[in-house]
């Protein structure tokens, strides 16, 4: 998964370069919608895709056993990730490691995961509680240069499952979104090894225009 974890340093250096000042606001780009545009217009049905548990051969980080994609509200999608145990992400001081969720968007359909995502949205064991309360980011590498949106991602666990939703506007306001998530040990990647959502190919779901 050598582009997950090249794409996630980057993520990463990016974080710990932004200013204090820069947040909460946004880095680049438009302006996001935080509130849930008022419809009546129903909105599409979730689609859970499942994935077995304990697939990972010795895989030591969080097993996914189910991913579902919904649209909640308004222009919002949500990804819940459900994973076989909770807390669903867990950290180890003592060795510098954490649990993580990575999940890659695609505007349009993808048959190679290893090439890259235009969007990535990532959570950590370690800041879940943070990220909870003020949400994850987004990094948008879909135009020439890439940009990381701060905060823009709202972020929900409830028991092992942590579900993240994004406005779709963000992410080039797709009709069809391809997707797909993964869970490894930060730290630790090449011991864990990742568990993806789906195995193969990449998710796809047609989005239900809410506006
Ligand atoms: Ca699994
Ligand atoms: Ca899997």
């Amino acid at each position: 998964m050598l582009t997950i974890r090249t794409m996630w340093a980057a993520i990463t250096v990016l974080v710990a370069l932004l200013p204090v000042s820069a947040t909460p606001a946004l880095v680049a780009g438009a302006e996001p919608s935080t509130e849930p545009e008022a419809t009546t217009t129903p909105i599409g049905m979730p689609a859970r895709y499942e994935d077995p548990a304990g697939d990972v051969p010795g895989g030591a980080g969080p097993d996914i056993v189910a991913v579902t994609v919904s649209q909640p509200e308004g222009p919002l999608v949500s990804l819940s990730v459900e994973l076989a145990s909770e807390p669903p992400l867990g950290y180890d001081l003592e060795s510098w490691t954490t649990d993580m969720i990575w999940i890659g968007l695609d505007t349009q359909p993808v048959t190679d995961i290893e090439q890259g995502s235009e969007y990535v949205i990532g959570v950590h064991g370690a800041d879940l509680q943070e990220a909870a309360e003020t949400g994850a980011h987004l990094y948008d590498s879909s135009g020439d240069g890439s940009a990381l949106f701060w905060r823009v991602v709202d972020v929900a666990v409830d028991g092992p499952t942590v579900t993240l939703t994004v406005d779709r506007k963000l992410i080039g306001d797709p009709d069809v979104l391809s997707f797909f998530v993964a869970t490894i040990i930060e730290g630790e990647e090449e011991a864990s090894q990742a568990d993806v959502c789906p195995d193969e190919p990449p998710g796809e779901y047609t989005l239900t225009p809410s506006w």
